[in-house]
């Protein structure tokens, strides 16, 4: 039982001699090669559509932690595995070994914008860790040849002590004659402890070299990476067509509403990057290519001496829940993509333009809603007048009014061919999710929160409705399944942006349910109909429950 502890624990530490030792290779080859979370991502993209709500839910919301812990636990388990294999049949824990690396491989070498190079980190890991696995399993090994030599010498001894006969086996076995009866574990001088003592040492020299060396190269990789100086650096051009005034009376002023406004860093994310993609906008380039007549390419410079633009656009995920927080409103500033179109003169038959991003993600966005006149469709380089943050897409995004983000809010774009929806798929549709991904009309109570305690008396019951690029018209609130009563809204940036609503209502103690429902400027009210994010948005009205004193 020991034995198997100390079995696994020589995979434990193989396992973190390959990840540190790939690390430092990536150092001088490519900060982006760290096979750990190229593995994680390879994971992200190919995990089946029927675990996609549950990644959405885990992963799509920022909480890369939680897979990256998953990928420790797989990690630690197959290396435990692996440095038992080796000790009971070998080589199978080495091939163990090799089989992980060679995925890790697979996973550098088809990650986007990785080239054959990028392999070299991982077979590097992989030949260190194969050293440091046979290193690690021939100490034990003749640590417990010593302890079984020892004690069947001990035995011997005993035996010969007990049937009262002096031999020189026994005078060498030092502290074991003196105390014949004691089993040999107990012995705590000669061979065996030296043999312990070695692979001891290696254990933990390799472990405490591999945490030194692995952290210090991360670091080394992520700030090589890293952009937010460049960032600090950039100052935008001031808008050549500011965003609409936004009225004072968009503003409620209500405590518990969410501001018209979502700051940057309140702002949700959503996306697949594991690691937040590192563009230097000196190298950034947009590329405009497939079904058009002249092929565009335009630099971060070149950008930023056009015309920019200013808009208040509201940005909204498909997997929303009803009442959820996917959602959240900003000052973008940016050129219009409709602009960039018209240079590149798409051809004939061209219904669909495919954004993608430098990691991989892809949209695909109706041609004719990026060209429209009347939608402000930008390619952003600023949020909330401050450039990008980097994990909202820093340097260049997309940003599309009425289009849920999987189908056209590209993130660290450097692509946009121009295309049909016959030939070409965004990353979301073949995992489940509608091609088309027109935002649906919906609304949300801020205030109260569900299940609150109140006491009695007259309580303001708020919150925001949106319905991107056609507009809300009314919000009606209904208290305890009684009639529709009609909301004040607050003034509207655009139709473009969501609207803060508030009813005044009168509450009475005992147990209450309050539900909201929007109707927008075509006509359309909510449907309590509910539906679940997946394929094309969530449906139903968003209903709490209050408790009042
Ligand atoms: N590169 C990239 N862009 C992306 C995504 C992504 O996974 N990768 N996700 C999209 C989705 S699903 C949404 S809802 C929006 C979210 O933008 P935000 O994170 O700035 O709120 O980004 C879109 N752009
Ligand atoms: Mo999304």
């Amino acid at each position: 039982m020991r034995r198997n502890v100390w079995a696994a624990l020589t995979g434990v530490v193989a396992a973190a001699t390959v990840l540190a030792s790939a690390e430092l290779v990536a150092v001088f080859i490519s900060a982006e090669a760290s096979p750990l979370f190229s593995v994680g991502s390879l994971m992200i993209d190919l995990a089946p559509p029927g675990v996609k709500d549950v990644m959405i839910s885990l992963f799509g919301t920022g909480d890369k932690a939680a897979l990256l812990t998953l990928l420790g636990i797989i990690v630690v388990a197959g290396a435990c595995i692996a440095g038992l294999l080796e000790y009971h049949r070998p080589p199978w824990g080495i091939v163990v070994l090799v089989v992980f690396s060679a995925i890790a491989v697979v996973a550098v070498t088809t990650r986007d914008g990785a080239s054959g190079f990028s392999a070299i980190p991982t077979v590097v890991g992989m030949l260190v860790g194969v050293f440091v696995l046979r290193a690690l399993q021939q100490r034990l090994k003749r640590w417990d040849s010593r302890e079984a030599g020892i004690r069947k010498r001990a035995e011997a001894a005993a035996a010969v002590i007990a049937s009262g006969v002096s031999t020189p086996v026994a005078a060498n076995v030092g502290p074991a004659t003196s105390a014949p009866s004691t089993p040999a574990p107990t012995v705590r001088t000669g061979p065996a402890s030296y043999e312990r003592r070695q692979f001891l040492t290696f254990v933990i020299v390799a472990a405490a070299a591999s945490a030194v060396v692995g952290a210090g190269a991360r670091l080394m990789n992520a700030t090589a990476a890293a952009v937010t100086s460049a960032r600090n650096a950039l100052v935008l051009p001031a808008p050549s067509t500011a965003a609409p005034v936004i009225p004072s009376g968009a503003e409620l002023g209500i405590s518990g509403i969410s501001p018209v406004i979502t700051p940057a860093g309140d702002f949700y994310r959503i996306d697949t990057a594991l690691q937040v993609p590192q563009l230097n906008p000196d190298s950034w380039k947009l590329r405009i290519y497939g079904m058009v007549e002249n092929e565009v390419e335009i630099s971060f410079a070149d950008l930023l001496a056009l015309p920019l633009v200013e808009d208040t656009i509201t940005l909204t995920c498909v997997s929303n829940e009803v009442g959820g927080d996917l959602i959240g409103n900003a000052t973008w500033l940016g050129y219009p993509i409709r602009d960039l179109l018209t240079r590149a003169k798409p051809t004939a038959g061209a219904d669909m333009v495919l954004s993608k991003s430098s990691d991989g993600f892809t949209a695909g966005s109706p041609l004719e809603v990026l060209q429209d006149t009347d939608r402000q469709s930008l390619l952003a380089v600023g949020m909330n007048g401050a450039p990008l943050p980097v994990e909202h897409g820093f340097p260049v995004r997309m940003v599309v009014p009425g289009l849920y983000g999987y189908v056209s809010a590209t993130k660290w774009v450097v692509e946009m061919k121009v295309t049909t929806f016959a030939q070409d798929m965004g990353y979301w549709t073949p995992r489940g999710w509608t091609a088309l991904g027109p935002i649906k009309t919906s609304s949300r109570i801020d205030t109260p929160k569900n299940n609150a305690g109140l006491a009695a008396g007259t309580i303001p019951i708020a919150g925001v409705a949106w319905a991107q690029h056609t507009g809300i018209a009314k919000v009606e609130v209904q208290v305890d399944n009684g009639p529709w009563v009609e909301a004040t809204l607050a003034d509207a940036i655009s139709a473009d942006t969501w609207r803060q609503w508030v009813l005044p209502w009168q509450a009475t103690s005992g147990n209450h349910v309050i539900a909201v429902r929007a109707t927008d400027t075509s006509g359309y009210t909510q449907t309590s109909d509910e539906a679940p994010p997946a394929p094309s948005g969530s449906t139903g009205l968003h209903t709490i429950q209050l408790t009042v004193q």
